[in-house]
């Protein structure tokens, strides 16, 4: 925080809304409250001055009049405002009650996006869902990452280490499924993906973007290949064939710590590139070019990102990704793909091995789905609260989510929701999946809360660290207490536990830990803590103890919330530095690169390549630099100007079907119809048709009357909770068949 004048104050932040992380200078006027201006902190190191039209939007966010400020409990049928008091003891009632007749098994836990960039749950999650007592736990991981998760547990032995793309000193970024001209980037936090673009062509560094549109990251590369949606893993197993057929395997420094090179040969033997060109719609002499071209330079990476881990295949298409990357010796290589260091980790730095990663160690009820990082797959939900027995969902706890928009078949799920005997909602808005609701908690806006990027931090293409103090006062309970209070009243301790009790053993804890670990003197960590909230004492824990930490003394200068507090735009470490092998934690201590898991599903894979290309049109989804997932449509400068909830179709589709620019047409899948209106564009390839997803505002309940003005369909009306990539429980988003005829 700045003084600038007397009656206004910048704050620095970091954007919590995507995985850039970018540096925000927060201008506020002091006398009012208000947010007048949020630029791009210049002096930030690693985000540079970037920001986008949503982080400049953070103040309409915080000001916007829909946004819960108050709790709202049902009442005679109606959602009304309450104390949190109140709201405490319906939740306490309402649980207790389900736990009573149907067992804790009948409580479903929905966890969405937005915790991922909050501080409290990164520390208050893990007692949640324990207190939750229920395996049924779902959330945005199985219609997103989980494949990236699976491969990085079953090949080098860490779900959470995943493999960044170094952009900023790769010589060739081969991009499958990722637009990170509108997203800024996933799994890959890297602040300004524009500018870093732009530096690539002035150290002779190559971008190769394989997309079924020419999407904005497609225009700015060197080369766009349009690909089938869903296969991927058919013209990667293509690569990596070429690549032994050509005798290009060149695994380097890590050779001796890969098992398995060989039977990667074996599957992939017969998918030559002629073998797969039909089914990718990829040529075979462009394949073979690509294959040198990846195993050619100095150093390349191989990154997949949506489109590449939502889909049928999402699993093997990871997969493929980490074989090419290990195969050209650019795997933990500065310039390929590589891991993070947070300043809040510890790093063991010792002996390569571990008790490796296991899925599967227990089922779901009604679908038999093997539990993955402790969750049964989002597609699996509405199937869960359904199906009548012993175990039915009857309950439901949704946390910053909105499955009713964001889950596949989400007809289905709203009637679902519609149907549960108790639901609790901690969310800032009453929306699609809120409106259900029987209690809901507002959640603090982002800028009432303290930051630090605990989550994105682990995915960062360089070791940053930046702590913010909150922008504003909330009127109500912090984020702390509340996930402190909501634990307590599920636990069954009753809505008037003190929050305190939790606090204090969390971080008695965390203490206990250091004092193990680094044989520390418990009274003075104690005594230096002192002062701090409950929160901030817990983040100081993590940071101190880190890599980087300064051990409470122990390690001098090193890095403590003292110390980022004097860095109000950041400390920045570096790069990323290699880690392997010592990082591998695999039982074996080598990359297990033919996992019998990922083997096994290679029978899937096997059999569509053997089935051949289906006919019919294949619906992907796109995203917005405007828009984030399904929320911030209730934004008016986000969502001014003509809808950007089309459908685009290539010229000759359109020409077969009668349709032009303007023109309504339905589309209809296996599970639902949409009437949405068209846009005819060549930037899609032949064959495939695009709808962004998280429109479809305006449902009879919902509170969000902008979003409502600029409704959009709700895209999810169309993927199907059928299918599902198995070997990771990821729902399909992408490659949906469908039938587009002109309404
Ligand atoms: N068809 C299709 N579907 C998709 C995708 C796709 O590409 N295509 N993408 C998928 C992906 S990658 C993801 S991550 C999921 C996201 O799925 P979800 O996580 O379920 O949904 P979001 O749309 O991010 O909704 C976030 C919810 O959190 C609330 N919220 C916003 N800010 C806060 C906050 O600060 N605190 C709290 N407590 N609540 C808040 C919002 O009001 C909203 O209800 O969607 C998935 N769904
Ligand atoms: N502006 C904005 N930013 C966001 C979000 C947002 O909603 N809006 N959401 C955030 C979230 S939760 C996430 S997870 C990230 C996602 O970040 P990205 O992974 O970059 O997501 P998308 O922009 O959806 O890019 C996916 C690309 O995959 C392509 N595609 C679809 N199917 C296939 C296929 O089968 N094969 C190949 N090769 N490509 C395919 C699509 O055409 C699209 O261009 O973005 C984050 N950032
Ligand atoms: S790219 Fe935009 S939304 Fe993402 S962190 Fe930066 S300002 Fe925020
Ligand atoms: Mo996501």
């Amino acid at each position: 925080m700045a003084p600038d004048n007397a009656s206004t104050r910048t704050h620095y932040r970091t954007c919590p809304l995507c995985e850039a992380t970018c540096g925000l200078a927060v201008e506020v006027e002091v006398e009012r409250d208000r947010v007048l201006r949020v630029r791009g902190d210049a002096e930030d190191p690693f985000s540079r001055g970037f920001l986008c039209p949503k982080g400049a939007n953070l103040g309409a966010l915080h000001h916007d009049p829909d946004r819960l400020r108050t709790p709202l409990v049902r009442r005679d049928g109606e959602l009304v405002e309450a104390t949190w008091d109140e709201a405490f003891a319906a939740v306490a009632e309402g649980f207790g009650r389900v736990f009573e007749t149907h067992g804790r098994e009948s409580l479903g836990l929905v966890l969405g996006n937005p915790t991922t960039h909050h501080l409290a749950p990164a520390f208050y999650m893990g007692p949640m869902i324990r207190a939750c007592g229920t395996r049924q736990i779902y959330s945005a991981s199985t219609v997103d990452q989980m494949p990236a998760h699976v491969v990085s547990g079953l090949v080098w032995g860490d779900s959470a280490a995943f493999p960044i793309p170094d952009i900023d000193r790769t010589d060739h970024l081969l991009m499958l499924g990722a637009n990170p001209m509108a997203s800024n980037g996933s799994l890959m936090t890297a602040p300004d993906f524009p500018g870093r673009l732009k530096d690539m062509p002035k150290r002779g560094a190559r971008l190769v973007v394989v997309d079924p549109r020419r999407s904005e990251t497609a225009d700015r590369a060197n080369e766009h290949l349009f690909i089938r949606p869903g296969t991927d893993v058919f013209w990667l197993a293509a690569i990596a064939q070429t690549l032994f057929a050509e005798e290009l395997v060149d695994i380097g420094r890590l050779e001796p710590f890969v098992d398995g090179v060989e039977t990667i040969r074996e599957l992939v033997s017969d998918f030559t590139p002629e073998a797969v060109a039909d089914l990718c719609g990829i040529d075979a002499e462009t394949t073979r070019r690509q294959a040198r071209d990846l195993a050619g330079a100095a150093a390349a990476a191989v990154y997949g990102r949506i489109g590449a881990h939502t889909v049928e295949f999402g699993t093997a298409t990871a997969w493929m990704c980490a074989v090419l990357n290990l195969l050209t010796g650019n795997f933990d290589r500065p310039g390929g793909v590589m891991t993070s260091s947070p300043l809040a980790a510890g790093i063991d730095d010792g002996e390569p091995g571990g008790r490796g990663y296991r899925v599967g160690r227990w089922k779901s009820r009604v679908g038999g789905h093997p539990e993955i990082n402790g969750e049964f797959p989002a597609a699996s939900l509405a199937d869960e609260m359904e199906t009548p027995g012993t175990g039915q969902i009857r309950a439901a706890l949704t946390v910053a989510s909105n499955p009713v928009r964001s889950f596949p078949n989400s007809e289905r799920l709203d009637r679902a929701f519609g149907a549960l005997d108790f639901h609790v909602a901690f969310d800032i808005y009453v929306n699609e999946t809120t409106r259900h609701a029987d209690v809901i908690l507002p959640a603090p806006s982002a800028l009432e809360e303290p930051a630090y990027e605990l989550t994105f931090m682990t995915n960062a293409i360089r070791s940053f660290g930046k702590f913010d103090a909150p922008v504003f006062e909330t009127d109500g309970p912090d984020e702390a207490e509340i996930f402190a209070r909501l634990t307590l009243a599920i636990a069954g301790a009753g809505p008037d536990a003190d929050p305190s009790q939790l606090h204090d053993e969390l971080i008695g804890k965390a203490i206990d830990k250091l004092v193990l670990q680094h044989e520390l003197d418990r009274e003075k960590i104690e005594a230096e803590l002192d002062g701090l909230s409950p929160l901030e004492k817990q983040l100081d824990l993590k940071l101190r103890g880190g890599w980087q930490g300064d051990l409470f003394g122990a390690r001098p200068g090193g890095i403590s919330l003292r110390k980022l507090a004097e860095h109000p735009h950041g400390i920045d470490l570096g790069p990323m530095v290699e880690r392997f092998p010592a990082r591998l934690r695999t039982e074996s201590g080598k990359f297990d690169l033919a996992a019998p898991h990922l083997v096994e599903d290679w029978a899937r894979v096997r059999a569509r390549f053997d089935a051949g290309a289906p006919e019919g049109l294949l619906l992907i989804g796109r995203r917005h630099l405007r828009s984030n997932n399904s929320w911030m449509h209730n934004v008016p400068s986000l969502v001014a100007g003509k809808s950007r909830c089309t459908l685009f179709v290539h010229p000759d589709d359109a020409d077969a079907r009668g349709l032009v620019t303007g023109s309504r047409t339905e589309i209809r899948s296996r599970v639902g119809a949409l009437e949405v209106e068209v846009e005819v564009t060549d930037a899609m390839m032949k064959g495939v048709v695009s709808l962004p997803h998280g429109w479809g505002h305006g449902t009879p309940g919902s509170r969000m009357s902008v979003a409502a003005a600029n409704a959009g369909v709700p895209s999810n009306v169309l993927t199907d909770d059928r299918v599902i990539d198995t070997a990771s429980g990821n729902g399909v988003l992408n490659g949906i068949p469908v039938e587009v005829a002109r309404a």
